[in-house]
């Protein structure tokens, strides 16, 4: 009742959360799509650096990934999404609220071939180019490496064909960056994926709204992660099915008009699905169909 009323308030007052999110590059389209299946619509047309959610209580900028936490930390942005690599590299007093799930990445040494690489330690005394050196040099000391540390802003893959260092460290998702630069990855130091972190100190009307998006994103989360089954199933082996199956609670079974069936309905999750799946079959089921979820509310 006491949040309903502030979200009430809220409204009449205007209040709005403000959240920062990439504005072009790799998270900018997770973020976008994220916020969309949460229900909320807004236009982000080129060049445009600020918007305003229909339908929720949400302004939007549109940033470089980089200033990112330090548009929270300062309080310009109530809440952000980033890459966990950028957070750690410029550690601000922020709460993490939600890992995401997309824009995975790992933070990793590469050497290139012909060098002869068994531990970290076989790094002591190389130039090693990187974007992170905080993290890079925090890898280090934790092992004991002294390691020369160059930071480079960008292309960091090419450093080692100039001349400019020995190994590098740098972001990888396919491998393929390095591969087509002629580089082995040898060590990951960090993994990474897009989060949401909120500056602290939220006053309590945008915390409901805080509450409200991080709910939807839950929900949003979960009903990727899971899918809806339909089988049918001969009535003597339901049980037995239904065991594999446990469902939110647990499955659904009705008659069919066909005698001696019965048809069985879950959730069953991504993971483990296919497995699922096979067991499945073996226990009898027919007749599978397997659904996409939009929203899932536990
Ligand atoms: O303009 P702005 O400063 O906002 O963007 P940016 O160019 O600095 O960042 P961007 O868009 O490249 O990355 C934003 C975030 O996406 C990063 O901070 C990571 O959290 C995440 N991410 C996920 C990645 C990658 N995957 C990734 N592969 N960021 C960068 N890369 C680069 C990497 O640096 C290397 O150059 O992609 C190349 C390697 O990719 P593969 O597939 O060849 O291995
Ligand atoms: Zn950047």
């Amino acid at each position: 009742m006491r949040s309903f009323a502030v979200f009430t308030a809220n409204k009449m007052s205007g209040q709005k959360l403000k959240i920062a999110i990439q504005k072009q590059g790799r998270l900018s389209d997770g973020s976008t799509a994220l916020l969309k299946k949460c229900g909320i619509g807004f236009t982000n047309g080129f060049g445009k650096l600020k918007s305003e959610a229909q339908d929720f209580p949400l302004e939007i900028f549109f940033l470089r990934d980089d200033d990112i936490p330090d548009y929270v930390a300062d309080g310009v942005a109530d809440v952000v999404i980033v890459g966990e690599n950028v957070l750690a590299e410029s550690p601000q007093p922020v709460d993490v609220l939600e890992k995401l799930g997309f824009g995975r990445c790992r933070l990793s040494l590469a050497i290139p071939k012909g060098f002869d690489y068994a531990t970290p330690a076989d790094l002591a005394g190389k130039r090693i180019a990187t974007s992170y050196p905080r993290i890079l040099r925090d890898f280090f000391e934790s092992r004991n490496v002294e390691a020369d540390i160059h930071e480079i802003s960008g292309s960091v893959e090419i450093a080692p064909s100039i001349g400019l260092a020995d190994a590098v460290c740098d972001l990888v998702s396919s491998g393929s960056t390095l591969f087509s630069n002629g580089l082995r990855e040898v060590e990951t130091v960090m993994l990474s994926e897009a989060v949401m972190i909120a500056r602290r100190g939220l006053d309590e009307g945008l915390q409901t709204i805080l509450d409200r998006l991080l709910f939807r994103i839950r929900s949003v989360k979960a009903a990727a992660q899971n899918k809806y089954i339909l089988l049918n199933a001969p009535a003597n082996k339901a049980v037995e099915i239904a065991s594999i199956l446990p469902g939110m609670r647990s499955p659904t079974m009705m008659p069919l008009a066909d005698e001696g069936w019965v048809s069985i309905h879950s959730v069953i999750g991504e993971a483990d699905f296919w497995e699922v799946v096979d067991n499945l079959k073996q226990a009898g089921a027919e007749g599978i169909l397997v659904l996409s979820i939009d929203q899932m509310i536990r």
